[in-house]
């Protein structure tokens, strides 16, 4: 098999060139090539200067992930890139695309670094629940000192060149059409200088000055890295490039990276790299399958749903014209919709000419006639199915003929709202969650006669827009909720058995979640949908209705608010749940935290096994995709269906049967045979 790596002369500079596609991943044969590059390289006294780059879309992206978990096969990075470094020739990385993980630590170990403008640099490996494992945590602080170096190792998010440059970790951006060029008259300027090595001398040069920048840093993280292992296991190895030599400072990489590289964390979180990347494949459409041109977007409803679905496609430069009934409700939407913007300028997320930019493609309107041109037609309106189908009928009139109508729903029947057209194959849903301009899931509800065609335009399309996309088939609640409500319907009970809800909120908290079900009650509203008679109680939330307990709006919900609305239990709520339960006849006993933890999430994998079966998800690791983007389940356990496999499905199914709860045939079946569900 020809080597990944080839190495062509320009004079006296060796241009050293990787052609792996896709991305040019440092797999065995990457590895080795290299190797043997940088061998020739400084054994022919006729090369005098080195270039290393890449062909096709990127720079190295990083190691192999397919290769993790696997036996290491040499020869391996660090000591390739040691022996290069170690070189007196000057060996100059050529950047494009985006140089991740070890393929920034490759740069690192070159002497100089060119990039072209677009280029971007980083070392994601703590989002694989990992550090750098070849020398990036120890070359990056002293090649731009630790208060640099701390964001990009323990943040994981790449940088641009630009930003690159700016920190010292490249030193030329180069013309985005003359990489190779520009990149070896770069090293031929370079010959006979002395070379600089990012490994020497420690971060900033004599060590960090100030002592307290890595707890401060850690401190300014917490929020974002509760429960992650990687990021303080990367703040330790930046730590020790600012306190130890090179050769210790590897060392103690390489323990933490071991240590990692064996844990369930970076096994969850390198399932879901994968996961991520599947359920945007659709098994049985061809992947060839024609898209549908989408160069215009219909929303219907200007709500909080309908503007927030509408940013999702202005901000990606997609006009969109918005519906409303009144021209007070699409004035209002509208508004709210400029606001959020403007609220992320303020942020420097944005700039105001961005701003101008998404806001000048809405079109706003009260004429359904206006929709007729559109590519594709959202509608977002109240979730009533009569309403739904008064709104597809009328869409079936007047929008043009190929044309995607799609539904926002987020648990009704897709096939009804399509058989209230005449063509059923272009209805499809697409389930965003709220706020649907940020939060990254949606799901796509696939009905009976959704064409193919409909629905890998819709898959690339959640690309395009910055979202993570799962199919769904038709069934109540689709994945997600369906899921929601078997937890939802447990914390209930719980509550009326004697358990505290604040218990049930800290199980979840505990666990990973943002938040539990009546803190979240609270954040929403206890009184949404409330019928504002407190003489009528039939239900625990009426009845703390009953008593103005609205929730963190009215400073009392499940919990008592002070001004800094930080929460207390309250004695008062733990009485009318009693009350309550005593009413219903139920003996209150005292409920421990296991057995909330195994009633709260033992039945959503029971219930996720039930969506297999159906066959209303492809696969379980779509999922674990729904669950962490689009319920906050936390990353670092890989998902329920994939926490479920890593805990052992012999002992949920214990669980559920320990607790009296319904085990699925194709859970048990899962468990008995290979306890796992792919
Ligand atoms: N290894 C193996 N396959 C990879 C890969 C990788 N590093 N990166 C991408 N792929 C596959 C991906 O699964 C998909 O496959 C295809 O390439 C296109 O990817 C030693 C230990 C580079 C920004 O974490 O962030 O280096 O689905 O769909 O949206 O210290 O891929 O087509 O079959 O994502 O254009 C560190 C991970 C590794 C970078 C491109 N590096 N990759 O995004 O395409 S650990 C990373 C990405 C490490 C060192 C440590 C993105 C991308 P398929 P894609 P994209």
């Amino acid at each position: 098999m020809t080597s990944p790596i080839r190495t062509e002369r320009h004079d006296n500079v060796l241009v050293v060139i990787s052609d792996n596609p896709p991305v040019n991943a440092l797999g065995q044969a990457v590895r080795a090539g290299l190797k043997d590059a940088i061998e020739e390289a400084m054994s022919d006294d006729a090369i005098e200067a080195v270039v290393i780059r890449c062909d096709g879309r990127t720079f190295f992206a990083g190691a192999d992930i397919t290769e993790f978990g696997k036996p290491p096969v040499g020869p391996n990075l660090p000591e390739t890139l040691d022996a290069m470094e170690a070189s007196d020739k000057p060996v100059v990385a050529a950047i494009h695309g985006t140089a991740l993980g070890g393929g920034c630590e490759v740069a690192l170990a070159c002497h100089y670094r060119v990039a072209v403008p677009s280029a971007k640099l980083g070392l994601p490996e703590v989002k694989l629940g990992l550090i750098p494992g070849a020398a990036g945590t120890q070359r990056l602080p002293r090649l731009v000192g630790a208060e640099a170096a701390l964001p990009l190792v323990v943040g994981g998010n790449p940088i641009s060149a630009r930003k690159a440059q700016g920190i010292g970790l490249v030193d030329e951006i180069v013309g985005e059409d003359s990489l190779e060029a520009d990149a070896i008259a770069f090293a031929k300027s370079k010959i006979g200088q002395p070379v600089p090595r990012a490994s020497e001398g420690t971060a900033n040069g004599d060590g960090v000055r100030d002592p307290d920048l890595f707890d401060r840093f850690r401190a300014s993280q917490a929020r974002k890295i509760r429960g992650f292992d990687a990021p303080n296991a990367a703040i330790e190895a930046v730590k020790a490039a600012g306190t130890m030599s090179y050769a210790e400072g590897v060392k103690k990489e390489r323990e933490l990276f071991t240590e990692l590289m064996s844990g369930t964390q970076s096994a969850a979180m390198r399932h879901y790299f994968f996961a991520e990347r599947a359920a945007n494949k659709i098994d049985d459409v061809p992947k060839d399958t024609p898209l549908i041109p989408i160069k215009k977007v219909g929303v219907i409803g200007a709500g909080t749903m309908g503007g927030g679905i509408s940013m999702n496609f202005l901000s990606a430069g997609i006009p969109v014209t918005i519906l409303e009934m009144s021209q007070d409700a699409l004035d209002r939407g509208t508004g709210t919709m400029r606001k959020n913007y403007e609220n992320t300028a303020k942020k420097g997320r944005m700039t105001a000419d961005q701003v101008e930019q998404a806001m000048g493609l809405l079109t706003p309107t009260l004429s359904y006639d206006d929709l007729a041109d559109c590519d594709l037609v959202i509608e977002a309106v109240y979730e009533s199915m009569d309403v739904k189908k008064e709104v597809f009928g009328k869409l079936d009139e007047v929008v043009k003929q190929g044309a995607i109508l799609a539904s926002n729903t987020s648990y009704l029947d897709v096939n009804e709202i399509a058989a209230a057209t005449q063509r059923p194959g272009y209805v499809v849903g697409m389930h965003f969650f709220s706020p649907a301009n940020i939060m990254k899931l949606l799901e796509v509800v696939r009905g009976e006669k959704t064409r193919d065609d409909v629905l890998a335009t819709v898959m690339k399309l959640s690309k395009t827009i910055g979202k993570v996309a799962a199919v769904s088939g038709v069934c109540p609640g689709f994945i997600g909720n369906r899921m929601l409500s078997k937890r939802q319907e447990q914390a209930n009970a719980l509550i009326m058995e004697g358990a505290n809800y604040w218990e049930v909120d800290e199980v979840l908290l505990d666990f990973g979640f943002p938040m539990g079900p009546f803190q979240m009650g609270d954040l929403a509203g206890i009184d949404i949908g409330w019928h504002r008679d407190p003489s009528k109680v039939t239900t625990v939330r009426e009845a703390l209705c009953a008593v103005g307990r609205f929730g963190q709006k009215a400073g009392k919900g499940f919990y008592d608010y002070d001004e800094a609305r930080q929460r207390t239990p309250s004695d008062e709520v733990k009485q009318i749940i009693a009350d309550f339960a005593a009413k219903e006849g139920k003996e209150q006993r005292e409920i421990l935290k296991d057995e909330i933890r195994e009633r709260l999430l033992y039945p959503m994998v029971n219930e996720g096994a039930k969506i297999l079966e159906e066959g209303m998800a492809q696969r379980a690791s779509d999922i674990d995709v729904v669950w962490i983007n689009g319920y906050g389940w936390p990353l670092y356990t890989g998902g329920p269906m994939f926490w479920a496999q890593t805990i052992g499905l012999d002992k949920v199914v214990e669980g559920l049967e320990k607790h009296d709860l319904p085990v699925s045939n194709y859970l048990r079946e899962r468990s008995a045979g290979s306890g796992k569900f792919d």
